[in-house]
């Protein structure tokens, strides 16, 4: 190939060059121009890997110039813009994403095609960031594509963990873990700017002075401080010239090695220190919805909110003198109360650092904050014992303590004597470990307080956060979830993709509403064939996953019943289970039972020390054997379970999907999200009145969705009356033989003990009501099964599924976030150049 004669100069971003042009013809040429001197490598040597490297330098570049003028229109106009906090970002792979959202996609893969390469195979290569659990940290990814495409001034921060999310692999039908490495072969998509580097401090104590005009002041005289370098990822939105930033910490030792230790002779010990200090990113806590008060995980919260904080008031002050228009120019979302020490970190700042009264600082800090709760599970709510919380920021406990104060006094001059009510708002919890409670923190500190599905916000008003909205009821407000559809449809079902374009235009992907308009085609033959040769294809694909990563061969005609998500008790993956269990107890009582083919998947992680949630995927595994073996039953049932469930392999399993189980206990999730996702692309939902489940079946209407189970009320008196799993299992016989079999060790071979816990969980207790939901639970999955076996019936409620998703884009969620909560308006960015635009 021609090597071209210069890569940049002061012109040559202007002009289309081979860094800038969005032709094929200049595309190929940089795409051979990076593998040979970014990889080193011609097109003999490359690895796949060096080939996906090269084509991913080939769409950062292009990114580059759109990424730098945003920036530069944002800050000439002085734009108000929004700061995500989240101590988790699930992103995803970035190519494909990149490719689709600069306009590229469809040009990459012809010039890869001419030289006989596959993109999606090249794609394939990334090793997706994994930097979240599960729904909290996709949302805010998902949060991330909408700002951007929305075209809102926004940036998001966050933690850049060394290993993300932990690799699982099932041995002997047991969940282990691996390290998540990577960053091992390098990441294209970040850019370090360690001119930006900002210092944390921790530990030690505070002293007061008198400061030269009188006023009485505190100095925090820490005793160790961390260094924090970002690293920049860009944010394209669709098909505009939007790149928003999301900034990464990474933490660094403030020497090299500590010097004086170095010089007393202890090298190895100097080194470990460093090590310390870079210890706090080094790896995401595995837990979700689950919390464990380490203190390490406290570091890491105040060292990603406090690196944020100071990176916004720098940016702040180089275009103004004074804090008084900060609340105007900057408005900061807290995912959940991970970021919440932020509040009285903005206190510190302002107060101590920048001399501003409390009650000015107090002010600003309450109008810029606004939080964002995940989570009814009270077990969940982050509180970290006190003498934990002041030996490592002794100033921010004396901060809340302060607030804590002046809040109380508040709260009796509206309450007076009602002490009861003081003890459940008080930011600190009273006892023998007294703690501090970093949701009151994020309700007092804050000025908006959401959930996230209706459901959810009506049971934070009534429940978990009732004595704060007694108070303020005007700061509460629901934001439903949304998903992307750029991800999860156009990149993850690309046929299904193409089916809408050619129907009704490209509308939808900047407008899930129109996606509506392709109800009116519910009739028209031509399109229902090509719906369901899309869906078996996508069947079809997902077979060929499972029989070269399971080994076990799945019929892509079978009815393709889908459970993804993370392990947890809540999420009631037992139930399925048990549904399984039973229809291979009718299997073996009636052999020539004619029931309805299914393939049962699952897939998620369990947090690596919940043992519980674990023997649950061991169960899972052990069915499984037992019935993909038993040739009786696998002629009808399969059983599979997809090790390493991650958004990559989400995006794989969504498409091929025909029944979406959501089948939580009423009450206990937040939203759900994969809910949503499923739907758009065309599975239907069996369901629990959960969550946004709820607001789904409302929308997809009530014939569309297969609702079964206790409603949260109900729930909710059944455990007040006093529940007994006990009488279900004595006057269930159905039930009664799943159990009985489980505990005759019929899949342990013949170990009795084996999934005792299980077993003995649900009998004493089973906090989730499984038993109390397992005959609605069956008697809706025989109405699944009538309605799959009327296949055109099954073909309609499919399309009208995804046809009446529109509202759950997370472009929806985050209009009504920038309307209701943060007053931010679009600043569209024109593009620099007609040169640089797509083909
Ligand atoms: O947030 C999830 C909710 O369970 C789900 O219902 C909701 O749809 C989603 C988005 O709003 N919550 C989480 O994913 N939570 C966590 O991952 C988590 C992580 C670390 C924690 C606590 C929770 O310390």
């Amino acid at each position: 190939y021609q090597k071209h004669p210069h890569r940049t100069s002061e012109a040559a971003v202007q002009i289309e060059d081979d860094r800038t042009g969005m032709n094929v013809e200049t595309l190929r040429r940089a795409f051979l121009d990076n593998l040979y001197y970014i990889q080193g490598k011609d097109l003999q040597l490359a690895t796949p890997y060096d080939l996906y490297m090269a084509l991913s330098y080939t769409v950062r570049d292009r990114l580059l110039q759109r990424w730098l003028h945003t920036q530069e229109v944002y800050l000439q106009q002085d734009v108000r813009s929004v700061c995500y906090l989240s101590a988790e970002y699930l992103l995803g792979r970035q190519l494909g994403n990149a490719l689709i959202n600069v306009g590229l996609y469809e040009q990459a893969r012809a010039f890869l095609k001419e030289m006989n390469l596959d993109l999606r195979d090249l794609m394939e290569q990334e090793i997706e960031p994994g930097l979240g659990n599960g729904g909290l940290g996709r949302l805010a990814a998902c949060f991330m594509d909408s700002l951007a495409s929305l075209e809102i001034p926004a940036i998001g921060y966050g933690i850049r963990y060394e290993f993300g999310i932990f690799a699982q692999s099932i041995r002997d039908g047991w969940q282990v873990e691996q390290p998540d490495r990577w960053l091992r072969y390098g990441n294209p998509w970040e850019i370090p700017r360690p001119e930006y580097l900002v210092e944390v401090k921790f530990g030690g104590h505070t002293e007061g002075y008198i400061d030269p005009a009188g006023q009485y002041r505190v100095s925090w005289v820490n005793d160790r401080s961390v260094l924090g370098t970002p690293y920049d990822y860009p944010v394209p939105g669709y098909r505009n010239d939007t790149v928003n930033t999301l900034r990464l910490w990474s933490a660094r030792a403030t020497e090299d090695f500590n010097f004086q230790v170095f010089d007393s002779g202890d090298f190895a010990r100097a080194v470990a220190d460093k090590t310390y200090s870079e210890n706090i990113t080094k790896v995401l806590y595995p837990n979700d919805n689950t919390y464990q008060g380490r203190e390490l995980r406290l570091e890491q919260q105040y060292f990603f909110v406090s690196c944020s904080l100071q990176d916004i008031i720098r940016r702040y002050l180089s275009y103004h003198s004074d804090f008084e228009s900060f609340a105007d120019k900057v408005t900061l979302q807290i995912n959940d109360t991970h970021p919440s020490i932020g509040i009285a970190e903005l206190m510190r700042l302002l107060v101590d650092e920048y001399l501003v009264g409390w009650d000015k600082a107090w002010q600003i800090t309450r109008r810029v904050f606004a939080y964002t709760n995940h989570t009814l599970l009270s077990e969940a709510l982050e509180r970290w014992p006190v003498a934990l919380f002041g030996n490592l920021l002794p100033r921010h406990l004396e901060i809340i303590y302060e607030i804590n104060r002046r809040f109380l006094d508040e709260v009796r001059e509206r309450f007076p004597e009602d002490e009861g009510r003081i003890a459940r708002l008080s930011l600190i919890q009273e006892g023998s470990q007294k703690q501090v409670r970093m949701a009151n923190l994020a309700c007092v500190g804050s000025h908006a307080i959401n959930g996230v599905a209706q459901l959810h916000t009506e049971l934070l008003k009534k429940d978990v956060l009732a004595d704060f909205y007694a108070l303020w009821p005007e700061k509460f407000t629901n934001v439903t979830n949304g998903v992307t559809p750029r991800r999860f449809l156009l990149l993850s079902n690309p046929k299904l993709a193409l089916l809408l374009s050619e129907r009704i235009g490209q509308d939808w992907l900047k407008d899930l509403d129109q996606i509506g308009r392709i109800e009116s085609l519910v009739a028209d033959p031509a399109f229902r064939s090509a719906w369901q040769q899309i869906k078996d294809d996508n069947k079809r694909d997902l077979a060929e996953y499972i029989l070269q990563f399971n080994q076990i061969e799945v019929d892509p005609d079978s009815l393709f019943d889908i459970q993804v998500k993370r392990f947890h008790e809540y999420k009631r993956q037992l139930l399925l289970a048990f549904f399984i269990v039973t229809l291979y107890n009718r299997l073996k009582r009636q052999p020539d039972l004619e029931i309805v083919p299914r393939t049962f998947i699952f897939g998620g992680k369990s947090a690596p020390g919940y043992a519980m949630a674990k023997l649950i995927i061991k169960f899972i595994n052990s069915v499984a054997r037992v019935v993909n073996s038993d040739p009786q039953v696998s002629r009808h049932l399969k059983v599979v379970f997809l090790a390493n469930y991650n958004v990559s392999l989400a995006q794989r399993i969504y498409p091929a999907c025909d029944l979406s189980e959501q089948i939580s206990t009423a009450g206990k999730e937040a939203s759900g999200t994969s809910n949503m996702k499923f739907a758009l692309n065309g599975a239907l939902t069996i369901g629990t009145l959960d969550g946004a489940n709820i607001e789904i079946r409302e929308k997809v209407g009530p014939d569309n969705f297969f609702l079964f189970g206790l409603t949260a009320q109900q729930v909710y008196d059944l455990k007040a009356r006093g529940y007994n799993p006990r009488d279900y299992y004595d006057s269930n016989a159905e039930l009664r033989e799943v159990v009985d079999r489980i505990s005759a060790g019929g899949f342990s071979g013949g170990d009795t003990n084996l999934f005792r816990p299980l077993l003995d969980s649900l009998l004493y207790r089973d906090d989730y009501l499984v038993f109390a939901d397992y005959q609605a639970y069956i008697d809706c999955q025989e109405q699944v099964s009538q309605a799959f076996r009327d296949r055109e019936r099954w073909l309609t409620m499919s399309i009208l599924n995804s046809a009446r998703m529109g509202y759950f884009s997370s472009d929806r969620s985050i209009r009504e976030y920038s309307r209701n909560i943060w007053q931010s308006e679009p600043v569209p960015v024109e593009p620099e150049s007609p040169a640089i635009r797509p083909a």
